[in-house]
Order: structure tokens, then sequence, then C-alpha cells
């Protein structure tokens, strides 16, 4: 039996586009934090009795558990194992909310299913195996800040640590339900239909670029800025796909404006907005809890004090049982 911990995590140079489907190879590297908010708790046990997976979720079997089943085949391939085994995950964060429920998923399985099944891997080889669940994992496996390499192929393509200045974040949680269509649907509409996906992708390269000086310099002024201004981009080519994908609601726009008068009053915090409505405030680490107290006090922003979680640098996926 292994058990494996995993953070969820926020890009502050977003994942948006793939390259290769199967092996889940992206259009163009991103950078992100890992938070110490919201962990997802795995445990993986080998079932030698059993013909199929049991996959729970909060200790109810999960309606869809094709993609577990799939990930756990991966890990027997790679094993040379045939034997099944029983998944046991317990979310706290709202699943499938735009809040990375499936970059903690998928971290922490990797990390507890390579232990089961006597996988000894290295932090890289995690990363890549964790990408291979689903994208934006593989970044959870580092803790902190990590850069996820685009790479050429699939040995080059997973995310490492990148040092730079400490920052935390402020979640508003503008709505926990679960989105209307998944980000993996919307990736790929975006590059079948958006006519800004060449322009997303030039443009990442290049924020992702400018970002990495801004980590050497510990620049927060312009890791901020190029956070909000990626984020927008990328809502702006999900926004002209067709048909048109809108994950931003009107409470999130007025959001991004509560971002600008914080900064107008002399506090920096910098927004961004995965595949839902949700609003991540980007600050100076030691400036999670003046943002929060700022954000529930600007009446525009109308968001209630219990709808914003402060959050700082998180733990990479690690063991709490089992053997590495
Ligand atoms: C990110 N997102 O960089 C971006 C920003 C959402 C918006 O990575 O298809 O669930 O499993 O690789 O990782 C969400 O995409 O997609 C995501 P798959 P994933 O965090």
């Amino acid at each position: 039996m292994s058990t494996a911990i995993a953070h969820p995590n926020i890009a502050l140079i977003k994942y948006w586009g793939k390259r290769d489907d199967e092996l889940i190879l992206p259009l163009t590297g991103s950078l992100s934090l890992t938070l110490d908010v919201f962990p997802t708790t795995t445990t993986v046990t080998l079932a030698p009795d059993s013909a199929v997976d049991e996959v729970l979720f909060d200790g109810a079997p999960a309606g869809a558990a094709e993609r577990i089943v799939a990930f756990l085949d991966l890990v027997r391939g790679l094993a040379g194992s045939t034997t099944r085994a029983r998944v046991h995950t317990r979310n706290s964060v709202p699943t499938g909310a735009g809040l990375a429920s499936s970059a903690s998923g998928f971290a922490a399985l990797a990390v507890a299913a390579a232990s089961a099944y006597g996988l000894a891997l290295d932090d890289a080889a995690l990363s890549r195996l964790a990408r291979r669940g689903s994208g934006s994992a593989c970044r959870s496996i580092v803790g902190g800040t990590a850069i996820w390499h685009a790479g050429s192929d699939d040995d080059s393509s997973f995310a490492e640590p990148v040092a730079g200045p400490d920052l935390g974040m402020v979640i508003a949680v503008v709505d926990a339900a679960a989105k209307p269509i998944s980000s993996r649907q919307a990736m790929r509409r975006t590059i079948e239909t958006s006519p800004y996906l060449p322009a997303w992708v030039s443009s990442t390269e290049a924020d992702l670029a400018a970002m990495q000086q801004a980590f050497a310099r510990g620049d927060v002024t312009a890791i901020g800025e190029l956070t909000e201004s990626n984020a927008l981009r990328m809502h702006a080519a999900i926004m002209a796909a067709r048909p048109p994908v809108r994950y931003l609601a009107p409470q999130s726009i007025a959001l991004f404006d509560t971002a600008a008068r914080l900064r107008a009053d002399g506090l920096e915090a910098y927004a961004t907005a995965d595949a839902g409505p949700n609003v991540v405030f980007l600050c100076r680490g030691a400036d999670v809890d003046a943002v929060r107290d700022a954000v529930a006090a600007d009446p525009a922003a109308g968001i209630a004090p219990d709808r914003l979680v402060a959050a700082h640098a998180g733990p990479g996926a690690h063991l709490v049982e089992g053997a590495a």
C-alpha cells in the first residue's frame, strides 16, 4: 500500500494546447506555483486477486475512472506487471472547478502508483509520468515554482524547480461548480478553430523567456505583469474559438479590476484565471494576508471573505506511506 499527497499548482505562464495528445506534449512551456492548500491524498493498493481496477473518490465508486485505469495501464507497462489495483483518492479541492484538481490528482496518483508497482523513478521521471495523466500534473511533482519544459519528445518534457522570489496567492472562489466544458476539450477546440492560436503560441514562448529573466532578477512587478497579461491572452484565444468558450464570469472580470485598484493603492497584486471563473491573485508571499483583506474589503469585487483562500508555496508531490 502506498499513499501520496500532492497539491494543485496555478500557472503564471499558462499551458494551453498540445502538440501530441497521446503523450501530452504541450505546444509551449509553462511556469507555475505549487500551493500549500487543497491537497489530494491518494492510496494505491495492489489487488492480485482482482480482475479489474477499483477506483474510489472519497470512499464512493468514481464515475469517470477511465483516465485513471488508462494511467494505471501505463504504470503497469513500465513495471512489467498485470496486477490490478485499488485506488482511493480524497480531494479537498472542488473537482472540475478550474482549481486544478487534475493536477494534484494525477501527481498524487503518479507518486503512489510508481511506489506501489515498485518503480524507482527520480523527480524528472515522475514528472514525465504525471504529465501522461494530465499535463499540468507534471508541475505538481515539483514544490514551489516550477517550469515545465515543452521539450522535443517524451524524455525532455518535464517540470523542474525554478528559483525566484517568495510568492503567494489568494484564490477567489467565484463558482465551485463543475465547468461547462473540460479544459481538455476546450484546448482542442481552441487549436482547431481559434484564429488567435499562432499568436497565443508565439507570445507565450516570449512571455516564458521574459518570465525566466524576471525570476532570475527577483522582479515581482515584472512577474505579476507577465502573469496577468498571459492569462488574458489565453482567455482571448479561448473566447475566439467556435463555438466560443468563455470561462470568465462578470465577477471574474470585476476581480481583475480589483487587482488594478489594489495596485493603484500601492499593494502589488496581479490577477490570473484558469479554465473556470475563479480568479487567483498573485502577490509577494509576505503580502498574502493584506491582499486577502483588501479584496474582501472592495465592494466592487462583491466576494465574501469565506470565498477567499490564502495560499503560499507548497511542497511537491511526495509519499507519506510506502516505499520510494
Ligand atoms: C495551466 N490549465 O497551465 C492551464 C491554464 C488550465 C488553464 O493545465 O488535457 O487539466 O489533462 O493535459 O492539465 C488544465 O489542463 O489538461 C491546465 P490535460 P489539464 O494550468
